[in-house]
């Protein structure tokens, strides 16, 4: 069993909460929307080392249609709904049951552990998350990703802008000593214990930018390191998962296209996406949904060479932000960018999907447009730009147009004025 597998909340409280949950949900079709393409999803846990320093990311990848196939709950477990109370700065105690309550039964659309299935090699896609966030919290993206043939690394960031995350440490002399039961597995995970980091909030008096500028090149490191660990997976190099999982990761060697990679990430994840451009030559292209570009040095810009495309939403941007993403056009690199309608930049996340109309506006989860749609676009305009700049072999140039925000739902560029002398 997966470390993470426990059950949210002890059996009793659970039950009580599922008794509200079923009558709400009973009258709803709230959920995170399938995937739309050829595959099935699967999607698996990995961990190496088990250190802070090694990566961590959440896979999802075409797979074989199975019988005995269940779905992996949305949040792993209560520390990370304790992790948002923390981001959110609300008190966890009733935010955990409140969480629970509202969130606490959704499912991730993809199949956990499923074999491994796909006719030709995949291309890759490594994902970053944003402030606050973890690495579950956009699968209506990473799942279309992968039913469309892609293999996806979420990565869960360990610079303490995840509301939270773990690693493990290893046990010391007197805890293996008080160790009660019987060596029996003889795995790993015996002779460690899990950490929980939790997201770090600006220090009063702190400045912002060092923080941010600090996270972003971690972030950007992680990024890489996934991208590692894939490249000695696909080449049959054994690896060792600290978690426990069904998964044999053996069935991925010579499954991915290693001259097709990209990088894709939300807000501090778009940033992420430029600064990884930068650093790592591997990524052909970047799709930046709704970027944060506060914690990127200026130097970086005139430095990445890769195809973006900067996906928008109408209410998040500002001047500024929007004036730091036109500092990387170039006559020579595709750098595209639209916006759509009707978003805010919660319209990414999978959060979006999983309120009513009434709570998902007064909480800012929602916009004005149907989430399924904005997602749609967003999904279709990103397979588009991949294609395109990875040289893909697919019908994914059918939604060009949306690149260039050819839709009645999209803005081509940004519907934000910026000041010529502000670029
Ligand atoms: N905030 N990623 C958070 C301020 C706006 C919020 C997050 C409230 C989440 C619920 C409402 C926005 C920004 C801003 C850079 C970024 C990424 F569960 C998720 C948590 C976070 C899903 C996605 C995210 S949001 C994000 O990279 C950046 C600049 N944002 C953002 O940080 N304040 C609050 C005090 C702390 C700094 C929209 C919002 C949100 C509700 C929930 F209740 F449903 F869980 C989650």
């Amino acid at each position: 069993m997966q470390p993470e597998a426990g059950r949210l909340l002890q059996d009793d409280q659970r039950r009580y909460t599922l008794g509200f949950f079923a009558m709400g949900n009973s009258c709803s079709n709230l959920g995170i929307p399938p995937a739309k393409g050829p595959n099935t999803v699967g999607c698996t846990d990995f961990m190496m080392d088990h250190t802070a320093q090694g990566s961590f990311f959440r896979l999802y990848y075409p797979c074989q249609e199975t019988e005995k196939a269940e779905k992996p709950d949305w949040v792993p477990c209560r520390e990370y709904f304790n992790g948002l109370a923390d981001f959110m700065k609300i008190n966890r105690t009733l935010s955990e049951r409140i969480f629970n309550y509202l969130f606490g039964s959704f499912k991730i659309p993809a199949y956990l552990d499923a074999p491994f299935k796909s006719n030709e090699k995949c291309p890759v896609v490594i994902f970053s998350h944003g402030l606050g966030a973890f690495r579950t919290l956009y699968s209506a993206v990473c799942a279309e990703l992968a039913s469309q043939g892609f293999i996806v690394a979420s990565v869960e960031h360990r610079d303490q802008s995840a509301s939270a995350t773990y690693y493990f440490r290893e046990k010391t002399e007197s805890e293996k000593a008080n160790a009660k039961a019987p060596k029996t597995s003889g795995s790993a995970q015996d002779n460690l214990i899990r950490e929980w980091m939790y997201y770090r909030a600006l220090r009063h008096g702190e400045r912002e930018f060092p923080l941010r500028n600090k996270q972003v090149k971690q972030r950007a490191d992680e990024c890489i390191l996934a991208l590692d660990k894939l490249i000695e997976i696909n080449s049959g190099i054994a690896v060792q998962n600290v978690l426990q999982t069904q998964f044999d990761w053996t069935t991925l060697e010579n499954s991915m296209d290693m001259c097709r990679i990209a990088a894709v990430g939300h807000s501090f994840g778009g940033a992420t996406v430029v600064e990884a451009l930068c650093k790592e030559v591997k990524f052909k292209c970047g799709v930046a949904l709704d970027a944060w570009m506060f914690p990127l040095d200026d130097e970086i810009f005139p430095r990445v060479k890769q195809p973006i495309f900067f996906i928008n939403s109408e209410k998040f941007q500002w001047a500024g932000n929007i004036s730091r993403m036109k500092k990387l056009d170039s006559a020579v690199i595709q750098r595209k960018m639209i916006t759509i309608r009707g978003t805010v930049h919660q319209s990414f996340p999978d959060f979006t999907f999983l309120t009513g109309n009434w709570i998902g506006k007064l909480m800012k989860l929602k916009g004005e447009i149907d989430p399924e749609l904005a997602i749609d676009l967003c999904n279709k305009a990103t397979l588009a730009f991949l294609q395109r700049h990875l040289g893909l072999e697919k019908n994914f140039n059918q939604w060009d147009p949306l690149i260039d925000g050819q839709d009645e739902n999209l803005i081509q560029g940004t519907n934000i004025t910026v000041l010529q002398s502000a670029i």
